[in-house]
Parts: C-alpha cells; structure tokens; sequence
C-alpha cells in the first residue's frame, strides 16, 4: 500500500492558506508564532510542516518557490538567496525523516508580472522572469531530490482573441519548456517533468485544456519524452471530465506521471481544491493506477479545508480522510481487478479483434477494400452486443458495498 499511496502534502494550501476569499479574511491561523513575510515565518512554516508529516506519517511535499519563503518584490537575486537558505534548512529539518520533496514549482501566476500569462506573455521581459524562477525551481528540484517538476500553466492561456497572437504565445511556452528540459538535464534532473492540466481559472481558456489536449501539445513540440501528466482530480471535473477519465487518456498514451489528490464540487463552477471523501471516485481512480502499473509520482493533497473548518485539528482530519479514502480506494480497486468480471467483459466485447478480419485490422493488414469485401460478404446486419452498462455497474456496487474487506 505504501508503495501505491505515496502521499504529499501541498505547502500552499497547508502550511500558507489561511481561507481568504474574495468575500472575506482568513479564518485560519498560520502564522505558527511568527510575523507572516519574514524568514522566520518561513523557518516556522517548516518545523510546523514537518511535525504535521511526521504525525501523519507523510513522507512527501510540494511547493512552488513563493509557498516557502518571502518573494523580495524587486530582486529576483534575494528571493533565490532566501529559497537556498530556507532549502538548506529544510534540508537539515528532515535529516534523518525520510521526508522529501515529490515535486516542486514556481508560482508563475501571483505576483502582477505574470497578468497576461508567464510562457505565454506579450512581454520578453515576463518571459524571462519565468525563465529564471524554472531555472531555480529545478536547481531545487535536483538539491531535495524530488521526482518530479511541475508546469501548471496557470495564466497560460487567454481572456480575449482580440488581443492574443495564439501561435506566437503556444510556441513561447514550448520553448520556454525545452529550455527547462534541457537546463534540467544539463544539471542531472533525472525525474519527470509535469504538465497539470486545467481548463479554465484563472483564465478564461487555458492552453493545457484536460489531458488529450496536453499530450497533442507535447508531441506537436517534440517534448513528449521528458514530460508526462500532473492529473489533478478537480481539473479533471473543471474541463468536464471524470478524474478516472484524464488517469485514462494519459495512461494509455504511456504518459502517467503523478496525481494532484482533491475533488471539486459539480455543483459549482471553479476549482474548490476539497479533500477527497468520495470513495467511488478514489476506487476508479486507483483502478485506473493499479491498471497502469503505479504512479511514478504520488498523490499529493492539492486540498484546502474548507474556510469554516479552520482548526489545527481540522487539518488532520482533512488529510487523514483524504488518505483512508484512497486506501479504501486502493483496496477496492484490487478487488475489482481481482473479482476480473469488468476485465473479462471488456475482453469478450472486443472478441472481434482476435481472430478473421479484426485481427487483421489491428495489425494493420486489412484494406478498405478488405474491410469492405468482408462487410459484402456478411449480408446480415452487424450486431455489437449489448454495452451492459448497468451489469457493470452493479458489478461495481457489489465489489464496494456487498464484500468484506
Ligand atoms: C491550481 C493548481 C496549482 C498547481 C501547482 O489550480 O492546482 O496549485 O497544482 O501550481
Ligand atoms: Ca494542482
Ligand atoms: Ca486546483
């Protein structure tokens, strides 16, 4: 389980966000006896973070560089002499824990510069900027020994066409990507680099729309080696799909990376980051790992309580029902591979495939001029058989609800 279940926990939501909206203050304390902007705000927040780990038994976190120190509002110089001294210290901290970073990343979206996107800006300058804080975010990478780097393409993308060179902007953020890649193995990043899908929040479209959409863009600029999927469940529901169907869309295309662990709410329209509860989606999920033979990333808790929830206590319980959701999760999802009624029905609904016409067909024999002799010859109509849908998800019912685990 530990190997299937590597958790993390997200610096940004945990150890920073205090339940500011739009309509209000925080509700939630997380100045930890410090004074928030300072280093020793920052020093706080990783001895906090890690008491957190460590009661839970978390081995992994994640962060962008603006979540573990004070961004100096001038000198990009002092804000990466501030991340290696907060990187040294963490590394200190967890000598000896066997905690360490999963992924990290850049907040390429907060500070002003990045309004009209970080790869994707209008301005060569931005795209500088953005340049540089990839190029710490991966010296940082290789320094904690995480597995992973992370692009999500936050402002990436566009509010009007009026104004927007769509080209200009998607071949940008290629390069800025390649740049990353080849700096990364310059240095001896040897992990994945991630691309995390969204839809749409911040902007009103963004360019890594879902999964499907990700790949294309990858393969179209020669990056699909080095970079694999960052799915992360609410996004998934954001760009109208199923958690389980983005995990789908990037295993088969050999491109399953990590997993950002939440659910959305379908009855709002924007990202609510929720811790999951919801075992139905986490079995799917884990089927869809399991089936792909693991994640080579982990399953970081991209979650915040909710704004009333706003204890301390209140963040255990979050990321201890997160966890025993995927547990459950994983144990069912081995129940249904083993139980084998889903797997053998989808192998007898392609039967066709085996053997005559269909055969040739997969292996790439067959002409039209075949398919369509083998179509004359049939002079019956042709029948599919039924997609028993409803069998399959009794099946499932079954698997979750009727046996002891
Ligand atoms: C925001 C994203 C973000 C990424 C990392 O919606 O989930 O937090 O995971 O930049
Ligand atoms: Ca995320
Ligand atoms: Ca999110």
């Amino acid at each position: 389980m530990e190997e299937n279940l590597r958790f993390a926990m997200a610096w940004w939501h945990n150890l920073c966000a205090t339940g500011v909206d739009m309509f209000g203050a925080g509700t939630a304390d997380k100045t930890f006896h410090a004074e928030p902007g300072t280093m020793e705000h920052a020093k706080a927040k990783v001895d906090a973070g890690i008491e957190f780990m460590q009661k839970l038994g978390i081995k992994y976190y994640c962060f962008h560089d603006a979540d573990i120190v004070p961004e100096d509002p001038v000198d990009i110089n002092e804000t990466n002499r501030r991340l290696e001294e907060i990187t040294d210290y963490l590394l200190e901290q967890t000598k000896g824990t066997g905690i360490k970073a999963l992924w990290t990343t850049a907040n390429m979206f907060s500070n002003p510069r990045f309004m009209n996107g970080a790869g994707s800006s209008n301005s060569a300058d931005v795209f500088c900027f953005a340049a540089a804080q990839a190029k710490k975010g991966i010296e940082l990478a290789v320094k904690l020994g995480a597995q992973g780097y992370v692009f999500w393409g936050g402002r990436e993308g566009y509010e009007t066409l009026l104004n927007t060179d769509m080209k200009l902007e998607q071949d940008n953020v290629a390069q800025l990507f390649r740049m990353a890649r080849d700096y990364g193995r310059k240095i001896g990043f040897t992990g994945d680099f991630y691309i995390e899908p969204k839809p749409k929040e911040p902007m009103k479209h963004q360019y890594d729309f879902d999964a499907a959409t990700a790949i294309g863009f990858l393969r179209k600029y020669g990056l699909d080696k080095d970079f694999r999927m960052n799915i992360e469940a609410n996004h998934a529901t954001l760009a109208g799909h199923t958690f389980q169907h983005e995990l789908r869309v990037s295993a088969v295309n050999d491109m399953m990376g990590s997993v950002d662990a939440n659910q959305g709410d379908l009855l709002l329209g924007w990202d609510t980051d929720q811790f999951p509860s919801n075992v139905y989606d986490t079995t799917m999920a884990m089927y869809e790992i399991l089936k792909a033979g693991g994640l080579r990333g982990g399953l970081n808790f991209d979650a915040k309580n909710r704004r009333p929830s706003n204890t301390p206590e209140d963040m255990f319980v979050a990321f201890i029902v997160g966890m025993d959701t995927f547990a459950l999760g994983l144990i069912k999802a081995a129940a249904l591979i083993e139980d084998g009624r889903i797997d053998s029905f989808v192998k007898e609904r392609y039967a066709s495939y085996e053997t005559g016409i269909g055969k040739e067909i997969r292996e790439g024999t067959a002409t039209l001029e075949s398919c369509a002799a083998h179509a004359a010859a049939l002079k019956a109509p042709a029948d599919p058989g039924s997609g028993q849908q409803e069998y399959l998800e009794g099946v499932v019912n079954n698997v979750l609800f009727a046996s002891s685990c």
